[in-house]
C-alpha cells in the first residue's frame, strides 16, 4: 500500500518519576531517528507522545511523597518533557493524559463501546480497606510470598523472587494504606471480552504481520496460543478518568484503557486534521515501545480499536528489549539507572555521544548492556577518532592547502579511488534509508561511521599534504572530502542531529541542506565557497569522568526493600531502612577477618582511592578503598581493620582489589573505620 502519511508514537512514560536511558533506548530514540528520516524525506509525519498520568504507579508515588497525585504528575511532566527535549527527541506534541481533551476523548471511546454492547458487566470480590473505605489495587496489598516467604511481597508480584502473584495468594495480606487486614467486597466492572477478538487477531497478526520483529511476533503468538480472556477496563479508584456512566461513582477507566487513547487525544490537540491520521487507511501507524508494553499495543489496544471501528490499526510495533546498566537490570526503586536529567547536567552539549552509544547498543532483538566504559570507548574511538577526526582533518587541510575555500574538482584527473569513494557515498544513502525504515538502527549508524572511516582511508591514500607540487591533486582530494562531509551531515542527521547542525555551521550552509534528497549528491558545496574554521565536533572523555559516573551509580543505590524516591543530593535525616532479613546461612557466607594496614598509597588519577596492603597474618593482599578524601596514607598505616575477605575481586584503574574494609560514617559524612578489638590477631575470623 502507498502510504500518504505517517503517525509515529512512543509509549507514554508514567509521570511518576524521571526518565532514564533505558526509556531513551527503548522507545524514544528509535522513534526519533525514524521520524527525523521521514521529515528529511518531506513525508507527512506526526510524532505523538505525552505523559501517562493515571494509574496505580502515580497514586503510589503520591502516597510515598505525601502529596496529591496531581502534584506528582505536574512535577514529573516538567522533568520528563525537559529532559527529552534536551536530548533532541523531536515530538510534534508532548501532551498529558490529565488534560480535559483526553478525558473527553477516552470517555467518548468508552461510551461508544458501551452503547455497542461490547462490554461484559461482572461483579467480583476484591480486597477492600474498611478503615480507608477504598478498594485496593494489587500493588496496595502486601503479604508474605507463597513462593519464597519474602515478608513484603506485593499483591501483583514478589520483587524478591520475581513470581507474579494475585492478591489472594499472599499469606497474611495487609493494606499498605492503613496496615489493616483487608476484607473482600463485591464490586462491578466492565470487561472487554478479548476472546471474541481472538480469531481476528490471529489472522491479523499471525497471518498478515509475520513481518513484525521476532520478539514482538513471538510474544503475540504466545499470548494468542494461551487463549484470551475478558479483561476489566475499569477500576475502583479516585484517580483516573471517571467512568462516564450513571452509578459509577468511585470508578475510573483502567489506565491501559485510557493511556493508548492518549495517542488519539494528543493528535486531536495538535491538529484539526487529526482524523486524517487516525481514520484514513493510507496512514502508516507505528508504535515504538519497550517489550513490557507489547501485549497492550498489539492485542488489547487493537481489539479496542476494532471494537470501536473507524480507526487505523498499527502497521508495525517495533518493540525493543531491555537495556541493562553495567550488567544489571535497571531498577528505578533501587536507583540503578542513568537518569537523563543527570546525564544532561554532567555532560552538557554531549547529547549525541549518548544518542550514538545507545543507538549502537540498541536492544533491538535481545537485552543489551550499557556500560560507562563502552560509552567512553564509543565516544573516543569512534565519534572522536573516526567521524570527528575525518571532518577536522578535511577542514584543517582545506584551510592550509586551499585558502579556506572549496577547491575545484578537475575531472580530467579523476581516478579509480575517487570513483570508489563516490560509489560508497551513493550506496550509503540507500543502506541507511533501508536500515531505518526497517527498524535496524544499529546497522544504520554503523554505515555512517563506516563511511567516515572510508573518508579517512581516502585521505591517507591521497596524502594531499605531500603533494605541494601538484595543486590539482590536492584540489580533487579536498573537494571530494568536503562533499563527503556534506553528505555525512545529511546521513548522520537522523541519529546525531546536534552534530549535523554544527557541521552545517562549519560549512556555512543552511539546515535545509540536510533534506534527504540532497544525499548522494557530490555538488553540494559550490567551488570557491569559503568555509568556516573547523570546530571540534566531539570531545574526548577522560577516565576520571567515567570512573566518577560508575561511582555515582554505585553510591546512589538504595538498598532498602521499599521503593523510594532518590534524594536530590542533599544529606537526608532519614535513617537508612534495615535491609530484608537474611538467613544465618547467608550471613555465614561472608568471611570477615581482622587485618592490619601495612602500606597505603594514593592511586594515580583517582582522587578517592587509596591502595592498601593488608596483613592477614597468613597472607598479605591488596585492597582498594574509597577513603582517600578522608585519610592521608600515613594516618592509617598500622591500623587494624575488619575486612570482607571473600568478596569477588574487582579491578579499578588496572589494579585488582581483593576484598573490602568495613567503614561507617559520622554525622558529617566523614568515613570512620569499623574497629576491631585492638588485641585481635591478624587473620582472626570476625563472627
Ligand atoms: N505508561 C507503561 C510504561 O511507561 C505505560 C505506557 C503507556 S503507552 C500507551 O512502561
Ligand atoms: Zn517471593
Amino acid at each position: 500500500m502507498e502510504y500518504k502519511r505517517h503517525l509515529i508514537t512512543s509509549a507514554l512514560p508514567y509521570a511518576n518519576g524521571p526518565v532514564h536511558i533505558g526509556h531513551l533506548a527503548g522507545s524514544f530514540l528509535p522513534a526519533d531517528i525514524y521520524v527525523r528520516l521521514l521529515r528529511a524525506k518531506k513525508e507527512d509525519a506526526l510524532y505523538i507522545c505525552g505523559t501517562d498520568e493515571h494509574g496505580v504507579p502515580i497514586s503510589i508515588r503520591a502516597m510515598k511523597e505525601g502529596v496529591t497525585p496531581q502534584e506528582v504528575v505536574d512535577k514529573y511532566y516538567q522533568t520528563i518533557s525537559e529532559s527529552l527535549n534536551q536530548m533532541g527527541i523531536s515530538f510534534d506534541i508532548f501532551s498529558r493524559t490529565s488534560k480535559a481533551i483526553h478525558h473527553e476523548t477516552s470517555q467518548a471511546f468508552f461510551l461508544e463501546l458501551y452503547k455497542k454492547g461490547i462490554f461484559e458487566e461482572k461483579e467480583t470480590e476484591q480486597f477492600y480497606d474498611e478503615e480507608k473505605q477504598t478498594f485496593l489495587a494489587d500493588r496496595y496489598i502486601t503479604g508474605t510470598c507463597p513462593n519464597c516467604s519474602h515478608p513484603s511481597a506485593y499483591g501483583d508480584q514478589c520483587e524478591k523472587c520475581g513470581t507474579s502473584l494475585s492478591p489472594e495468594e499472599l499469606i497474611n495480606p495487609k493494606s499498605t494504606l492503613s496496615n489493616s487486614i483487608p476484607i473482600r467486597k463485591k464490586t462491578k466492572h466492565w470487561y472487554l471480552p478479548l476472546q471474541n477478538y481472538e480469531t481476528w487477531l490471529r489472522q491479523w497478526i499471525l497471518e498478515e504481520h509475520s513481518d513484525w520483529k521476532n520478539n514482538v511476533y513471538g510474544q503475540c503468538k504466545s499470548w494468542l496460543d494461551n487463549g484470551l480472556h475478558p479483561r476489566a477496563m475499569t477500576r475502583d479508584s479516585n484517580w483516573g478518568v471517571p467512568v462516564p456512566l450513571p452509578n459509577a461513582e468511585g470508578k475510573v477507566l483502567y489506565v491501559w484503557f485510557d493511556a493508548p487513547i492518549g495517542y488519539i487525544s494528543a493528535t486531536k490537540e495538535l491538529t484539526a486534521n487529526w482524523s486524517d491520521y487516525w481514520c484514513k487507511e493510507d496512514t502508516k501507524l507505528v508504535h515504538f515501545l519497550g517489550k513490557d508494553n507489547i501485549v497492550f499495543h498489539c492485542i488489547i489496544f487493537p481489539a479496542m480499536l476494532k471494537a470501536h471501528g473507524g480507526f487505523v490499526l498499527p502497521n508495525n510495533v517495533p518493540a525493543n528489549e531491555f537495556l541493562n546498566i553495567e550488567g544489571e537490570k535497571v531498577s528505578t526503586s533501587r536507583n540503578w539507572a542513568v537518569w537523563l536529567h543527570d546525564y544532561i547536567q554532567d555532560f552538557p552539549d554531549m547529547q549525541d555521544a549518548m544518542r550514538y552509544t545507545l543507538c549502537t547498543n540498541m536492544p533491538e532483538s535481545k537485552d543489551n548492556d550499557f556500560t560507562w566504559k563502552d560509552f567512553q570507548d564509543r565516544n573516543n574511538n569512534e565519534l572522536v577518532a573516526i567521524l570527528g577526526n575525518f571532518v577536522n582533518r578535511t577542514f584543517v587541510l582545506m584551510h592550509k592547502l586551499c585558502n579556506g575555500k572549496v577547491p575545484p574538482y578537475h575531472i580530467h584527473i579523476k581516478d579509480e579511488t575517487d570513483d570508489l569513494l563516490f560509489d560508497k557515498i551513493v550506496k550509503t544513502k540507500s543502506t541507511i534509508d533501508t536500515s531505518i525504515t526497517n527498524f535496524r538502527f544499529r546497522e544504520g549508524i554503523f554505515s555512517v561511521i563506516e563511511l567516515a572511516r572510508e573518508g579517512n582511508r581516502y585521505l591517507q591514500e591521497k596524502e594531499p599534504w605531500k603533494k605541494a607540487d601538484n595543486q590539482a591533486a590536492i584540489d580533487n582530494c579536498i573537494h571530494l572530502c568536503l562533499q563527503l562531509c556534506a553528505n555525512l551531515a545529511i546521513y548522520m542527521n537522523p541519529f546525531l542531529p546536534f552534530t549535523a547542525k554544527k557541521l552545517c555551521k562549519m560549512m556555512k550552509v543552511v539546515d535545509r541542506i540536510l533534506d534527504w534528497e540532497n544525499g548522494a549528491n557530490l555538488k553540494l558545496l559550490k567551488t570557491g565557497y569559503s568555509l568556516n574554521a573547523p570546530e571540534l565536533l566531539f570531545k574526548k572523555i577522560e577516565d576520571e569522568t567515567i570512573l566518577a559516573q560508575i561511582e555515582k551509580l554505585k553510591n546512589g543505590v538504595i538498598t532498602s526493600n521499599t521503593p523510594q524516591e532518590k534524594t536530590s543530593g542533599e544529606p537526608s535525616n532519614n535513617i537508612t531502612p534495615i535491609k530484608p532479613i537474611i538467613t544465618f546461612e547467608d550471613f555465614d557466607k561472608i568471611d570477615l577477618r581482622v587485618a592490619t594496614i601495612t602500606h597505603a598509597e594514593k592511586v594515580e588519577k583517582a582522587d578517592k582511592l587509596l591502595k592498601l596492603t593488608l596483613d592477614l597474618g597468613f597472607e598479605t593482599r591488596t585492597v582498594l578503598s574509597g577513603i582517600a578524601l578522608h585519610y592521608q596514607p600515613e594516618q592509617i598505616i598500622g591500623k587494624q581493620v575488619t575486612l570482607v575477605a571473600n568478596l569477588a575481586p574487582r579491578k579499578m584503574r588496572g589494579i585488582e582489589s581483593n576484598g573490602m574494609i568495613l567503614m561507617t560514617n559520622d554525622h558529617d559524612g566523614k568515613l570512620l573505620f569499623v574497629n576491631t578489638t585492638l588485641l585481635a590477631q591478624n587473620g582472626e575470623l570476625v563472627k
